[in-house]
C-alpha cells in the first residue's frame, strides 16, 4: 500500500482524496495556494505544503511546484483530482519520471485521449460505436470536405481536434456555409489549443448525455459500474447528474458496458475513466473519454456501493480491483445536485464568507463539501463549494429525499444555486426524466 500521497488539488474533491486516504491508512499531503490557507483539506491533512499564490496557473496548475511538494514531504504519489494538471500528460509523465505514481491512466493513454480524433478512432477500432464523421482531421481540400460533409448529410458538427468539453466546436446547417465554418473553427482551434486540426460528425439535435463508469487494475481486469446520465447543463457546465439513466435497461447497459470494458482491455487502460456518450433514438454514440475521476462519481458510488477514489488508489499501489464484474450490482438510484456560489439566475460568481451553514441530512442523504461556516469562499477558483447527493431504492424516493434536503440546507452570506436545484426537482419534465443536453437551457429561456 502507498504510504503518503500529495493531494494536488483543492475544494471539496481534495476533501473527498484525503477521506479516501484516511480509510485506507495513507498519509496525506495537501497543498494549497496563499488563497487556500483556510481550506478544510489542508486544515485536516496530516501535512500540507503552500506551493503558490493564488491564481491557479501559478499553484494548482504548477507541475514542479506540485513535484516539489512530493518531494520534500517524501511522499510516493501524487493524486491530481479532477480539472487542473489531472489530464495533463507532460504532468504525469513528469511524476513519473521523478520516481512518484501518478494516481490516474498512464501518459501516453492521457495524451490519446486528449486528441479527440485519436480517442475515436481508438474506440472505433476497439468496437464501441462513434458518431459518423470524417475519418480522422479534415484536410485543406475544399472540394474533398464538402463531398465528406454530403456523405454525412447535414447539419454537420465541425470539432477541433484538440477540444472537448464544449470547446472549439460549430454546427452547420447548409453546404453553402461549410468551408467559411471550418476555416472559422480552425483559427479558433490554432488560437485556443493551438492545434488547428478539425475533424467532422453528424450533428445530432436532441442527445441525452449518458456516460459510463470504467475501472481497470494494472493485472488486465476492467469492470464497468454502469452510467450516469448528465443532461442537465448549461454552458457545457454539468448541473445535475443521475444514476441509472431513466428508462434505460439491463439489456442496454450491460451491452455498452462491455464493449467499454473491452475497449479498455484492448487499450491497457489503468484507473478509473469515463466514456462520454451521445444517446439518441436507443443508439449511443461515443464523442470523448475521459481520464481521470469525475465531479459526478458519487452518484456511481451510491447505487453500487464501490468506492471509486479507493479504488483509484489500490490500482496504483498495484493491487487488484475490489469487485468482479458479476459483483456490481446497481441498487436504486441517485441524484447529484451540484451547489455552485453564483446568482441562481444570472449565473455570475458570488465569493464570500459564508455566515451560516447547516448540512442536510436524513436516510440516503450524502454532503460532499470542503466549506463550514465562517468559510470565504475565494474569487479565484470554480465556483463549485458542494454536491448534494440523494440516493433511494427508486427515483421518486430519491427526488423525494433531494427536496427534503435542499429544505434543509442553509448556505447564508453568498449566492448559491439551490433555488434552481429547488425549482427543478418540482419540474415536470425532470420528473418525467425525459431530459435531453438542452433542456435546462430551453427552460431557462437561453436558446
Ligand atoms: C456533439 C453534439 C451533437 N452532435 N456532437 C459538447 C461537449 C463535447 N463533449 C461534445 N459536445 C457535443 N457534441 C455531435 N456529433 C452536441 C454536443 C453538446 C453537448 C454534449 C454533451 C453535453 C452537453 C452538450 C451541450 C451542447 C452540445
Amino acid at each position: 500500500m502507498l504510504d503518503k500521497i500529495v493531494i494536488a488539488n483543492r475544494g471539496e474533491i481534495a476533501l473527498r482524496v484525503l477521506r479516501a486516504c484516511r480509510e485506507l491508512g495513507i498519509k496525506t499531503v495537501a497543498v494549497h495556494s496563499t488563497a487556500d490557507r483556510d481550506l478544510k483539506p489542508v486544515r485536516l491533512a496530516d501535512e500540507s505544503v503552500c506551493i503558490g499564490p493564488a491564481p491557479s496557473a501559478e499553484s494548482y496548475l504548477n507541475g514542479p511546484a506540485l513535484i516539489s511538494a512530493a518531494e520534500v514531504t517524501d511522499a510516493v504519489a501524487i493524486h491530481p483530482g479532477y480539472g487542473f494538471l489531472a489530464e495533463n500528460a507532460d504532468f504525469a509523465e513528469r511524476v513519473e519520471q521523478s520516481g512518484f505514481i501518478f494516481i490516474g491512466p498512464r501518459p501516453e493513454t492521457i495524451r490519446l485521449m486528449g486528441d479527440k480524433v485519436s480517442a475515436i478512432r481508438t474506440m472505433k477500432q476497439a468496437g464501441v460505436s462513434c458518431v459518423p464523421g470524417s475519418d480522422g482531421p479534415l484536410g485543406a481540400d475544399v472540394d474533398e470536405n464538402l463531398r465528406i460533409a454530403r456523405a454525412i448529410g447535414y447539419p454537420i458538427m465541425i470539432k477541433a481536434t484538440g477540444g472537448g468539453g464544449g470547446r472549439g466546436m460549430r454546427v452547420v446547417h447548409s453546404e453553402a456555409a461549410l468551408p467559411n465554418a471550418i476555416a472559422l473553427t480552425r483559427g479558433e482551434a490554432h488560437a485556443a489549443f493551438g492545434n488547428g486540426s478539425v475533424y467532422l460528425e453528424k450533428y445530432l439535435e436532441t442527445p441525452r448525455h449518458i456516460e459510463i463508469q470504467v475501472l481497470a487494475d494494472t493485472h488486465g481486469n476492467v469492470i464497468h459500474l454502469g452510467e450516469r446520465d448528465c443532461s442537465t447543463q448549461r454552458r457545457h457546465q454539468k448541473i445535475i447528474e443521475e444514476a441509472p439513466a431513466p428508462g434505460l435497461g439491463p439489456e442496454i447497459r450491460d451491452a455498452i458496458g462491455m464493449r467499454c470494458v473491452q475497449a479498455c482491455q484492448e487499450i491497457g487502460y489503468r484507473g478509473a475513466g469515463t466514456f462520454e456518450f451521445l444517446y439518441q433514438d436507443a443508439q449511443f454514440y461515443f464523442i470523448e473519454m475521459n481520464a481521470r475521476i469525475q465531479v459526478e462519481h458519487p452518484v456511481t458510488e451510491m447505487v453500487t456501493g464501490v468506492d471509486l477514489v479507493k479504488e483509484q488508489i489500490l490500482i496504483a499501489s498495484g493491487e487488484p480491483l475490489s469487485y468482479r464484474q458479476d459483483q456490481i450490482i446497481l441498487r436504486g438510484h441517485a441524484i447529484e445536485c451540484r451547489i455552485n456560489a453564483e446568482d441562481h439566475e444570472t449565473f455570475m460568481p458570488s465569493p464570500g464568507t459564508i455566515t451560516l451553514f447547516h448540512p442536510p441530512g436524513g436516510p440516503g442523504i450524502r454532503l460532499d463539501t470542503h466549506i463550514y461556516q465562517g468559510y470565504a469562499v475565494p474569487p479565484y477558483y470554480d465556483s463549485l463549494i458542494g454536491k448534494l447527493i440523494a440516493h433511494g431504492e427508486s427515483r421518486t424516493i430519491a427526488l423525494a429525499r433531494m427536496i427534503n434536503a435542499l429544505t434543509e440546507i442553509v448556505i447564508d452570506g453568498i449566492k448559491t444555486n439551490l433555488p434552481l436545484h429547488r425549482n427543478m426537482m418540482n419540474d415536470e419534465g425532470f420528473r418525467a426524466g425525459a431530459m435531453d443536453i438542452h433542456y435546462l437551457e430551453k427552460k431557462l429561456g437561453l436558446t
